[in-house]
């Protein structure tokens, strides 16, 4: 960017500015101002940049926060196995395509020692360091089944993360065994949990919760387990499912609670912005859409931009396809989550992506978006760089 001239400069590294394609807003002049003087973003200042329809703006002024706060060129992602240990739940959300009863001919419930069987089958095919796995709230398990499924598989697996469960399922874990939050999370920590993925926020708002998701948790317990685990030293990631009923201020405002809980903490690893699938939910029959690519890429800049303290945003491939998320690495992530093996949750709501992508292909697709991929643990620790 030209010293007080506004606007995307396209010039290459030491040349002289060519043009400039775009004319910053005044409210896009004074956010710019204080991305550049590193100064903590407001409310207002998120809905100006959710309202602002200069897509390739807010890409370049995330970008500069995102090297403003100490990132560099690098990209990381993980290998890792998706499990789910079931598709049973109590809770009728409405965007979600995987959840059945019961009664259904589809339901599955997976005994621990079916889910160690296969995990360790897909070892021998993928050297994953990271088993993510969640499922539905079943009611017609108990407490330790949950327990036992990550004792079993940290003694099959020892050296494979465990990052187990959202917090809405460790909240109905709570109601099944009469146990406190802390005290559901201190058993599972015993026996091997390593840290809880960021599934269930949706969008706190009273409002949109009780449209999309009315049998589901207060936004305040959702928060609450994932202090108690940052209290415990049980990292964890968040997230947010936009593209259905919420409007911009709601969108502002679920950013922003999560960040006052990083301030207060520091355990969230990642943000990943998740978009609405529609296929095979209520919302298709009413002749929803899914979001649109610049619905994507602004809403993985303004997380950047107003989730100043969390250090990582992920392009989650899966859900935007790898072209989308090469982009999305110029609009501000510098994750694009991992080689996914077997994904179900988007593909039941009509997600077309590939559900493994090998480490060398995935390598390669950092790489060709002018990036250095570094492959990574759960824990943001390095693996190997390609
Ligand atoms: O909690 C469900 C969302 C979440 C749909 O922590 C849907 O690293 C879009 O949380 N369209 C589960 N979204 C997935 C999740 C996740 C994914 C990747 C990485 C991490 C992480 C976490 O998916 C659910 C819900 O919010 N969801 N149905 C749907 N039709």
């Amino acid at each position: 960017m030209a010293g007080g001239a506004r606007g995307v400069d396209v010039r290459g590294r030491g040349e002289e500015p060519l043009t400039t394609l775009t004319t910053l807003g005044s409210s896009l002049e004074s956010i710019r101002a204080k991305v550049e003087a590193n100064e903590r973003l407001d409310f207002e200042d998120g809905l100006a940049l959710l309202e602002s329809s200069d897509l390739l703006a807010l890409g370049e002024l995330a970008d500069l926060a995102r090297r403003n706060r100490g990132g560099t060129d690098e990209v990381y992602f993980v290998q890792n196995l998706y499990l789910n240990q079931t598709n049973v739940c109590r809770v009728k959300c409405k965007f979600c395509a995987f959840a059945v009863t019961q009664k259904q001919a589809a339901a599955y419930t997976h005994s621990p020692a079916e889910l160690v069987e296969d995990a360790l089958r897909q070892r021998e095919l993928t050297g994953f360091t990271e088993i993510h796995m969640v499922g539905g709230e079943s009611p017609h398990v108990d407490f330790d089944y949950y327990v036992d499924i990550v004792r079993s598989l940290k003694q099959a697996m020892p050296d494979v993360h465990l990052k187990c469960f959202t917090a809405s399922e460790i909240h109905h874990m709570t109601v099944l065994s009469g146990l406190s939050h802390e005290r559901v999370l201190t058993e599972l920590r015993e026996a091997g949990l390593g840290s809880l993925p960021g599934g269930g926020a949706e969008v706190f708002a009273e409002r949109v919760r009780r449209l999309v998701a009315p049998g589901k948790e207060h936004s305040e317990i959702w928060l609450e387990t994932h202090r108690t685990a940052h209290a415990l030293g049980i990292p964890t990631h968040c997230t947010m499912l936009y593209g259905h009923v919420e409007n911009d201020e709601e969108r502002v405002d679920h950013l922003l609670r999560l960040r006052a809980l990083q301030d207060e903490t520091s355990g969230f690893l990642a943000f990943i912005p998740l978009a609405f699938h529609p296929e095979n939910t209520v919302f298709e029959q009413r002749g929803w859409r899914h979001t649109t690519g610049a619905d994507d890429l602004k809403l993985i800049a303004v997380s950047r931009l107003l989730l100043d303290n969390v250090a990582n945003i992920k392009a989650y491939w899966i859900m935007m396809g790898m072209p989308l998320a090469q982009i999305a690495l110029h609009f501000g992530a510098n994750d694009v989550q991992g080689t996914v093996v077997r994904e179900q949750i988007f593909h039941a709501a009509g997600a077309q992506t590939e559900t493994e992508q090998k480490v060398g292909e995935l390598a390669r697709f950092v790489r060709a978006a002018g990036r250095i991929p570094v492959q990574r643990d759960t824990l943001y620790r390095e693996v190997r760089r390609w």
